[in-house]
């Protein structure tokens, strides 16, 4: 396809409760829109960095950097014909998988509407509705936490996440558990243990949890396989999984028994779908994580999501459970019963509310063709 242009924004959208995980709090996200134009069509992609690299390595600002100055151009100078096609295209930059991810998305997306089928299909999704649960920050009290339970599983969601760290752990799920004995009940710990933890965290079996996120360092597989040799809780790996590779590594060594799979810290649809292939392949189910994502992230989470073996309720979650208006028409909505349904309509099958997006928009950089791209 003739690529015509690729416009970055930035959006300033506030959070409508601030989010705080053992590596800080967030309560303004700067959200970075990618729109790929082509041939009369708007692909859009957003990128999942967060403001500061606490996450990953990759942040708002190296994203800008890295799609205006180097992944951009080498876009507009192949002219990819299928996302699948971005991987190769941007496979001389190293890392920077979240501004990789941006534009390899909306390629899908723009591909999508090309052909008149639903992301979904495109990507190979099978199912129609997604479980969803809700992952809850770290609170000033517990009481204030057990209140934000009772609303999320009132509106149906099947799986309560909570952000841990030393000092919010085992107190909270003691209070938590007995309130409620047989509720889905996950935590994520975000890299907040390290050694001298092992004992302390053989403690969270007591607690009857689905797993452990990202107990260990960011990067780490062995120390997490020697680490779920010694609880009984499931281990899942989020941060520690860039590509299929690092999938397989994992699960061949024992370091984990679920993977979250992010777009984003995966670099976009195509390694994603190859790592939720070599899970299924070794029985390995998988869950879609968030980045408190606006509407196209969420719409892209949703399309991937369908695909067969994510088994596990994800991460994503209504629109309204983070923004006062999303920037998608309709908003993402999770049914009675705790599912999203998966759109079937052409393309994302969710609107770009334009007008709103322009009014967000802080800054905008068009990305220039050239020569050594
Ligand atoms: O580790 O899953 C994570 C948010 C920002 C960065 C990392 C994570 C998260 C979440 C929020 O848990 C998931 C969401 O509701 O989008
Ligand atoms: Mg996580």
């Amino acid at each position: 396809m003739k690529i015509d242009a690729i416009q970055l924004r930035e959006l300033e959208m506030q959070l409508v409760r601030p989010f705080e995980t053992s590596f800080g709090v967030t309560t303004t996200r700067r959200i970075l829109l990618v729109e790929v134009h082509s041939e009369g069509l708007v692909g859009w992609g957003e990128c999942t960095a967060g403001e500061h690299p606490h996450f990953s390595e990759e942040c708002f600002a190296t994203a800008w950097y890295m799609l205006e100055q180097e992944l951009g151009p080498m876009l507009l100078a192949q002219a990819p014909e299928h996302g699948g096609d971005c991987p190769k295209i941007f496979s001389r930059v190293r890392g920077n998988r979240m501004a990789k991810a941006a534009l390899e998305n909306a390629i899908w997306d723009l591909e999508a509407q090309r052909e008149k089928v639903s992301l979904s299909a495109l990507l190979g999704g099978t199912q129609d509705a997604i479980p969803c649960g809700v992952s809850l920050g770290i609170q000033k009290t517990i009481p204030e936490l057990m209140k934000i339970i009772e609303t999320e599983l009132a509106a149906g969601y099947r799986r309560i996440k909570l952000k841990c760290k030393p000092g919010w752990d085992i107190g909270v799920f003691e209070k938590v558990r007995n309130h409620w004995p047989g509720i889905l009940l996950s935590c994520d710990a975000n890299s907040a243990y390290r050694m001298r933890d092992f004992a302390h965290l053989a403690k969270f079996d007591e607690f009857n949890l689905l797993m452990i996120e990202q107990p260990l360092w960011h990067d780490d597989f062995y120390f997490h396989s020697m680490l779920q040799k010694q609880i009984q809780t499931a281990i899942c790996l989020d941060e520690s999984i860039r590509n299929r590779r690092d999938a397989l590594a994992a699960i061949e060594m024992g370091s984990c028994r679920i993977l979250n799979i992010k777009l984003g810290r995966v670099g976009g649809f195509s390694e994603a779908i190859r790592v939720h292939n070599v899970a299924m392949e070794r029985g390995i189910p998988v869950w879609c994580g968030g980045m408190l994502e606006a509407g196209i992230g969420r719409a892209h989470n949703i399309a991937m999501a369908s695909l067969a073996n994510f088994t596990l309720p994800g991460d994503v979650s209504a629109s309204k459970r983070y923004w006062k208006e999303d920037i998608i028409e309709p908003e993402v909505t999770v049914s009675k019963s705790g599912e999203i349904a998966v759109p079937m309509a052409p393309g994302r099958g969710f609107a770009v509310r334009t007008d709103l997006v322009e009014k967000l928009t802080l800054r905008k950089a068009t990305v220039k063709r050239t020569l050594t791209a």
